[in-house]
């Protein structure tokens, strides 16, 4: 019948969010406005030698002052949702140790008003890698259990203030990164790692990035008590975490490599996932760490389980896993028990997963995307999901002018196949909700500071003028014929 075959065209859901997605420290600016306080993020780009272009986000795009410029972006666009994150110094400068900054939370209402105003759903992640120095400086953060209890007491502030109008909250973006780069690898504050995996002066990186997990899994689980308890009934919102969610192809067909793929996925990402949503670290982790880093007091799993009510997933690439137990590996890739014995990379034996991109970490396989969220839909239940990021980075260099900056076909062929792949996961059964491109402009891109760009639009960065790339157009008939096509779901076309 006509209907059927009317839905069957339609390639997402018909309350689908689309939006782009932000975060405070890579757009705001404002360092330090109207009483924010010093952030982890300001004191590290601030030293010497840590940002591979000696820039910061002292000034950023400045959306704390152009945001409703930006809100008009999204409108010509025709987003319904924006991904954003508050910054935890602007409003706590000194954690729970110092006073509420009301032009903070003056700031958040503003933008959040500006967005719901236009019809767009703010879609709003509590902590994203940006925290309160002062937090570092009297506990060093996430290595104490202290820090469970000021990211309670920020995260009610957050519901709060903002609860009334924001329907979803994430509690962290990445935490899996933010432990891996701050406390690993060392590429991120507090800056601590040893050995062979990094150049600190402190740190040891074969536990504390373990130590930082279990507070951060901890924090979370306060955080969605605290929304469920003494929220969530009122303001009828969702909470959830955002994951960078990486999909690992096994390099072979024998089972050892999928297990050594498995592993992977288990040291990356279940790690987390799985004592929010399941109550226990993945199987896996325990035999190979043994319970010691693992241990969370008999007090605390308790806390464990059904800690969340959407999964968001940052998904940009694809590496081969392969076994390093019942294989060799090279010393220091994969040989490590704190990955898991697997090793991990896009280029293997001479292959390569995808067509690499100005960053060394993301390659582009499409196909990735549909196999992450089956996976991730398979092992939690069909658990809500949202992609809360994808997106392609390039280097302005290897544009001769600027008009070519524009044109930015790359991007459009990898966000096109990228979401190809996430409808065939959704034709497939997959409970997902919205998708946010990274980014709505180009920003402060961590390690790379300005000199990698991830925009819709493209930023000078003198002049802080902002212009429509390709891409954005793309994505703008991207929604346009979906709009069409569930208006035309439900019989009635859409209005203009
Ligand atoms: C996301 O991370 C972040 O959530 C977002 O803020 C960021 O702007 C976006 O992606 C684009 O990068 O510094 O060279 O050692 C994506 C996953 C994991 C990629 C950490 C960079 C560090 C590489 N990121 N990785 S490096």
């Amino acid at each position: 019948c006509a209907f059927v075959s009317l839905e069957d065209n339609s390639k997402f859901p018909r309350n689908f969010l689309f939006g782009t997605a932000s975060s405070s420290y890579q757009f705001e600016g404002a360092f330090l406005s109207d009483g924010k306080g010093l952030s982890n993020w300001d004191v590290f780009t601030h030293k010497t030698g840590t940002i591979l272009d000696g820039t910061n986000g002292d000034v950023a795009v400045d959306h704390y002052h152009r945001y409703q410029e930006d809100v008009d972006l999204m409108k010509d666009i025709g987003v319904n949702s924006y991904r954003l994150s508050l910054s935890w110094a602007r409003i706590l400068p000194k954690g729970r140790f110092g006073n509420v900054n009301k032009a903070g939370i003056a700031y958040y209402n503003r933008l959040i008003n500006a967005l719901v105003n236009r019809g767009i759903e703010p879609f709003v992640t509590i902590t994203h890698y940006d925290i309160p120095q002062e937090l570092e400086n009297r506990y060093k953060s996430w290595l104490s259990s202290e820090i469970q209890e000021d990211f309670k007491y920020y995260a009610d502030i957050c519901f709060k203030y903002f609860g009334d109008r924001v329907k979803y909250w994430v509690t962290f973006n990445e935490p899996n990164v933010a432990v891996i780069c701050g406390y690993r690898t060392g590429v991120y504050p507090p800056s601590r790692c040893s050995g062979s995996f990094g150049n600190c002066s402190y740190g040891d990186s074969e536990r504390e990035p373990f130590i930082a997990a279990s507070n951060i899994i901890l924090s979370h689980m306060a955080a969605v008590d605290v929304y469920r308890t003494k929220y969530q009934k009122n303001q009828g919102g969702k909470i959830g975490i955002a994951m960078n969610a990486v999909w690992f192809e096994p390099f072979s067909n024998s089972s050892e490599d999928k297990l050594g793929a498995e592993r992977a996925q288990s040291f990356y990402m279940n790690w987390f996932l799985d004592p929010i949503i399941l109550g226990k670290y993945p199987a896996e982790m325990h035999q190979i760490l043994g319970a010691e880093l693992l241990a969370f007091s008999k007090y605390d799993s308790e806390k464990l389980k059904n800690g969340l009510d959407f999964i968001g997933i940052n998904h940009y690439t694809s590496y081969y896993a392969k076994d390093c137990i019942f294989s060799s590996c090279e010393e220091g890739k994969g040989s490590s028990k704190t990955e898991g014995f697997a090793l991990t990379s896009a280029q293997m034996n001479g292959l390569t997963i995808g067509e690499p991109s100005a960053l060394a970490w993301l390659y582009v396989h499409p196909q990735g995307m549909e196999k992450i969220v089956t996976y991730i839909k398979d092992r939690y239940n069909n658990i809500a999901m949202f992609i809360t990021e994808n997106g392609f980075g390039t280097s302005e260099n290897s544009y001769p002018t600027t008009k070519d900056a524009l044109n930015d076909v790359k991007r459009v062929e990898y966000l096109n196949g990228y979401l190809d792949s996430l409808a065939a996961a959704i034709r497939k059964g997959a409970d997902v909700r919205g998708y946010f491109v990274w980014s709505l402009l180009d920003n402060f891109e961590w390690k790379h500071g300005y000199s990698i760009r991830f925009g819709l639009h493209h930023v000078d960065f003198a002049s802080l003028n902002r212009t429509p790339r390709m891409s954005a157009f793309w994505y703008k008939n991207v929604i346009e014929e979906h709009k069409s096509q569930a208006g035309n779901r439900n019989g009635h076309t859409q209005e203009r």
